[in-house]
């Protein structure tokens, strides 16, 4: 529809006329042979922004994701925070896979400390599968953009490295992490083994994360994707966006984050709604008088051009992102109080 307000993700932004420009003057080559410069273009830089030895480009964050866990998992079971992407929306990719067990375990706002790992992992014993991985996310997408402090996942990554667990991060936001605190990617990733980083989400490209670790790491990386029937060819047309996005879209990020936040703030003024400052550019709007329900809210609100998430009977979920400007959250904060005002007359 025209004039959409769309807010239920960033991953609706639509590729600009620069991007595609620079898409379609990529250079390519089969990349199964390792002969797309732009590809390998893009795996270098994300992996020296992230300071890893060495990237592999790959067609989704779940995918990126999914590889890791069957390549760093040295065990037959995954710790990871209960509400985290891994769990929730990846199929149960890593059981039907991999043959890997993830441990969910109930973090704060998407943050497990030590402690909150610590208490999860097997004792050796010849009942209890071996623990083989820790999965974090950064942000934390269910939590609501929330940004790991940097100490509390440097705690966990250096005594998990002293047990010999390696911890794979889903940073597919993380450039909205580390543009929110200023702390640099690779101070992030230094407390991981392996990152996944996406550039399809406020980065604005339309395909794409790069997985990051070792040489080595890597190098079994390519093999499980190409089993995953992840392994691209001439990659280099979207490797280009991927390229567009990461030089040219980071910064804007701060934008996505003062727009949420004007967004939270107009929203929590409307009595009906809970609303926590947001960190990052996602807004997690609990509806919070019973005669009022997500669902019915969000009928009202693509009836008005607003397209938001419900994410649970209570809950809705608004991103912003880089198609989006000050008059569209204006309309959107708009669109909500006339919804709630019809289904709540006064
Ligand atoms: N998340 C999507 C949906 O899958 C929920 C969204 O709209 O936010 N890690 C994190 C933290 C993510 O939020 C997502 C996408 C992924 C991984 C998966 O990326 P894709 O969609 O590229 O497979």
């Amino acid at each position: 529809m025209a004039n959409t307000v769309d807010l239920r993700s960033d991953t609706v932004t639509k590729p600009s006329p620069a991007m595609r420009e620079e898409m379609a003057r990529a250079e390519v080559g089969d990349d199964v042979y390792r002969e797309d410069p732009t590809v390998n273009r893009l795996q270098k830089l994300v992996a020296e922004l992230l300071g890893k030895e060495a990237g592999l480009f790959m067609p989704s964050g779940t995918m990126s994701n999914q590889v890791a866990v069957r390549a760093a998992c040295r065990g037959a079971e995954a710790i990871c925070d209960a509400e985290g992407h891994t769990f929730h929306y990846e199929m149960a990719g890593a059981a039907a896979r991999s043959g890997i067990q993830l441990f969910p375990v109930a973090g704060e706002r998407g943050v497990l400390t030590w402690a909150d790992v610590e208490g999860a992992i097997r004792p050796v014993a010849d009942y209890f599968p071996r623990t083989g991985l820790i999965c974090l996310e950064n942000t934390h997408n269910r939590a609501g953009g929330t940004v790991y402090p940097l100490d509390v996942m440097a705690d966990v990554g250096e005594k998990a490295r002293a047990r010999g667990i390696p911890v794979h991060l889903d940073g597919a936001r993380l450039w909205n992490a580390a543009v929110a605190t200023g702390v640099p990617l690779s101070a992030y990733a230094a407390c991981a083994d392996s990152v996944s980083v996406c550039f399809s989400k406020g980065l604005g490209a339309p395909v794409g994360s790069c997985l990051c670790g070792t040489r080595e790491f890597v190098e079994e990386a390519i093999m499980v994707r190409r089993s995953f029937g992840g392994a691209m060819r001439q990659a280099g047309v979207l490797a280009a966006a991927a390229l567009y996005a990461v030089e040219h879209n980071v910064d804007r990020l701060a934008d996505d984050h003062r727009r949420a936040g004007a967004l939270a703030e107009g929203l929590a003024d409307i009595a009906v709604f809970a609303v926590e400052p947001p960190q990052t550019n996602i807004v997690m709007v609990d509806v919070v008088n019973e005669a009022v329900a997500a669902a019915a809210l969000t009928d009202f609100l693509e009836e008005a051009g607003i397209l938001v998430h419900a994410v649970g009977p209570r809950r809705i979920r608004a991103v912003t992102h880089l198609d989006l400007d000050d008059a569209d959250v204006e309309r959107a904060l708009r669109a909500f109080e006339d919804a709630v005002a019809r289904l709540r007359p006064s």
